[in-house]
């Protein structure tokens, strides 16, 4: 494959309308931008462009929550997820905003050009109009009831729920969002791009130029959408927030808001040249530029199909992939920002890098699981366990246990200085490691061009798991003691410690795409400049010259707490317990209807004793119980770990249902459930009979 010319690297632009959370991150920053460290590395000509999508409906409902104007709330939020982007150390070339006169103007020639060459319908067809709010209810001003999942959480766009992309005709019982009225049908005109002529294009293009080296969950979806009949799409709206459309007979209406922006990357583009004298054509026109968007699975459509049919028209070249993530779940469940169950960027970063031992180590170990989680492939869970686990057992205890130990021991058994290499001297377990590290250059290389961000960056920790071995199998140290009697004890020393510290060298290279502080952070111990991690030094183990003496180790890595931990998932609760709260009291009135002694009686309910009890892994609300009652030991699954203690169940009583079909929870099966009490603040407590009775006994 040629090495193209430059690189366009885009970043989807999040909606100014709220803090972003960990799985945005997740799913389009963080790959992106170890994509392009990587690039920079590498010494290629790469741009990489993000900034606010500042339209759309989303913007003045969030205003009207707030209580306060459209205007507002992006200048509200488009500098604070500025910051949040800065603090956490993704390395925008340009983080611009789709509000910027430079991005309407750009939207505004796009629309222009493919409607002057007839590539737009106009369309007069009936759409909701909420008389009340006297406004068309495009998008998310108009919800209902999902046709696919029968969720109420549906949109006019798209239903919250199971993602599916909708139309506001498609709702059932549609209902205005800004007075909650049943809306009327009104006549009104639109732009469309018709899709369905683009389909043999799409169908070349994708699934068969890109059916390989796009990612099969990519592919599987466009083909989805192509199979599926690809209908013509309104590109206007009846809207007074938006870019204008550029027309005399358009009062009224703005481009519809995934119209207007992708072409955000443009306008970041032209934004960019202007700051830095340079030219933004070429990045858009010329061929030789690879143009890469990193997005999450909810915008494939929008980047694989839609855009890229705007692009052709317009005479732009055309994404050559789009590594699209998919989600990323918290806790055991799926993060929601209505049911607050999230973890926003901003509070990883008052918590961790704000804090007096957090920093550039605290952003490198959230990079560090992030990626280690990537939802490249499938969806992924962030757990506060799982990210303490990641950074003791692996950053502290591999990769920064290597690099301290090799510190420790070169000031120890070499005044602090690089040791020669006796090359007559090597051994197996030397050319073994020099082998490794020539390798491990090759393969990272390889994956990261493929965007399999989570495999290299194992293969960066396996190669310093593979130092650790090496130094274990030399031992320097007991090496040490023979000083006085081996002559050619120091000479072992020398070269372990050489290829130890040559090693490290290279794990800085290596890592920081990943990881820049860590990176940063060695070379400094290295006393290097920043030069060496031009990724061609990987590889070569004549980094560090003989001789050279270098500082005293630095911790990389801190340890997280199991307290830190605990109060980061108490926290979590705590915001759940809220919103649960709301929902509940909205629905006490509902109570059920009247049943017959009959209904009652076919329960079978009988009281048992608690003999183990353990949490079930990965979810955080269920207990896993042994109950003995009388004659048989049963398994239970029960929602209530987050009001009781494993250990404070032994030996209770309970009620347990007992003819209930079994049913499986998180793979175990439940042979019953037991009855608990839930007070109006929401806490569970178990039923139990007054004084203990024998295990078995009837319950009526
Ligand atoms: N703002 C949607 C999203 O954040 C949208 C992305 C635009 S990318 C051009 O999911
Ligand atoms: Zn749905």
């Amino acid at each position: 494959m040629n090495t193209p010319k430059r690189y366009l690297v885009t970043s989807a632009l999040p909606y100014a309308n709220g803090l972003k959370h960990v799985g945005h991150l997740a799913g389009a920053y963080i790959p992106a931008d170890i994509y392009v460290r990587y690039l920079r590395a590498q010494k290629r000509d790469v741009v990489f462009v993000c900034g606010s999508d500042e339209h759309g409906t989303a913007i003045p409902i969030q205003a009207k929550k707030e209580g306060t104007t459209p205007q507002a709330i992006i200048d509200k939020y488009h500098v604070a997820m500025k910051q949040d982007f800065e603090d956490l150390d993704i390395s925008f070339d340009i983080y611009h905003r789709t509000s910027a006169p430079l991005h309407h103007e750009t939207a505004q020639e796009f629309f222009t050009r493919l409607n002057d060459a007839g590539e737009l319908e106009i369309k007069e067809t009936e759409q909701y109009f909420d008389e009340e709010a006297n406004s068309f209810l495009a998008d998310r001003f108009i919800k209902g009831t999902c046709p696919n999942c029968k969720s109420d959480r549906a949109f006019g766009d798209q239903c919250e729920n199971c993602g599916r992309t909708l139309s506001p005709d498609e709702l059932i019982n549609p209902v205005s969002t800004l007075s909650g009225k049943t809306p009327i049908k009104k006549k009104t005109s639109h732009w469309y791009l018709p899709l369905g002529k683009h389909e043999e294009f799409l169908r070349e293009w994708i699934l068969k130029e890109h059916k390989d080296d796009w990612r099969p969950t990519v592919v599987g979806q466009c083909k989805g959408w192509i199979d599926g009949g690809l209908k013509s799409r309104a590109v206007t709206r009846d809207l007074d927030w938006g870019v204008k459309v550029p027309l005399k007979d358009a009062e009224g209406k703005v481009l519809y808001v995934w119209f207007d922006a992708p072409i955000g990357y443009i306008s970041a583009t032209k934004q960019w040249s202007i700051d830095n004298d340079k030219d933004w054509k070429p990045y858009w026109e010329d061929k030789d530029t690879k143009l890469v968007h990193f997005v999450g699975k909810d915008n494939i459509v929008f980047h694989c199909i839609i855009f890229p049919i705007m692009l052709k028209l317009h005479g732009n070249i055309l994404p050559d992939n789009v590594p699209a993530n998919e989600f990323l779940n918290l806790e055991g469940d799926k993060m929601s920002t209505s049911r607050n169950w999230k973890l926003e960027m901003r509070d990883y970063i008052n918590d961790f890098v704000k804090k007096e031992n957090g920093g550039g180590q605290c952003v490198d170990m959230l990079h560090y699981y992030l990626t280690q989680i990537a939802p490249e492939t499938k969806d992924s869970e962030f757990t506060w366990k799982g990210f303490q686990d990641a950074v003791n057992s692996e950053l502290v205890s591999i990769f920064g246990n290597f690099i301290n130990r090799t510190w420790v021991l070169m000031h120890k058994l070499c005044n602090g200085k690089v040791p020669p290499l006796h090359t007559d001297m090597l051994d197996e377990n030397d050319k073994f490691l020099i082998a490794e590290i020539e390798k491990s250059k090759r393969v990272i290389e390889q994956l990261l061009e493929q965007y399999k961000f989570r495999d290299a960056l194992f293969e960066v920790i396996e190669l310093s798991r593979k130092g650790n071995q090496y130094m274990q199998k030399k031992e320097p140290w007991i090496v040490a003691k023979q000083l006085t009697t081996d002559p050619a004890a120091q000479k072992s020393i020398d070269n372990t410690m050489h290829l130890c510290l040559q090693l490290s060298a290279n794990l800085a290279i290596l890592i920081n795409p990943f990881l820049p502080n860590t990176a940063k952070t060695m070379l400094y111990m290295m006393k290097v400049v920043e030069k060496m991690l031009d990724w061609e030094n990987a590889g070569n183990i004549k980094l560090l010259s003989v001789g050279y003496s270098l500082r005293e180790p630095k911790l990389l890595f801190r340890k997280i707490e199991d307290a830190e931990i605990t109060e980061q998932v108490e926290k979590l609760k705590a915001g759940l317990k809220d919103s649960v709260i709301e929902i509940k009291t909205s629905a006490i009135p509902q109570s059920k209807p009247m049943i017959q002694f009959d209904d009652f009686a076919k329960l079978e309910l009988k009281a048992g004793t608690i003999t183990a009890c353990e949490k079930v892994e990965k979810a955080d609300k269920l207990l896993k119980l042994e109950v003995d009652l009388g004659h048989e030991k049963r398994t239970i699954v029960s929602g209530i770990a987050l009001h009781y203690k494993p250990e404070e169940m032994i030996g209770k009583q309970v009620v347990v249902v007992t003819n209930l079909a079994p049913r499986k929870m998180k793979g175990i099966e439940s042979q019953g459930m037991i009855l608990t009490a839930e007070d109006s603040d929401g806490k569970l407590q178990l039923l139990k009979p007054e004084n203990p009775v024998s295990p078995g006994s009837n319950v009526s």
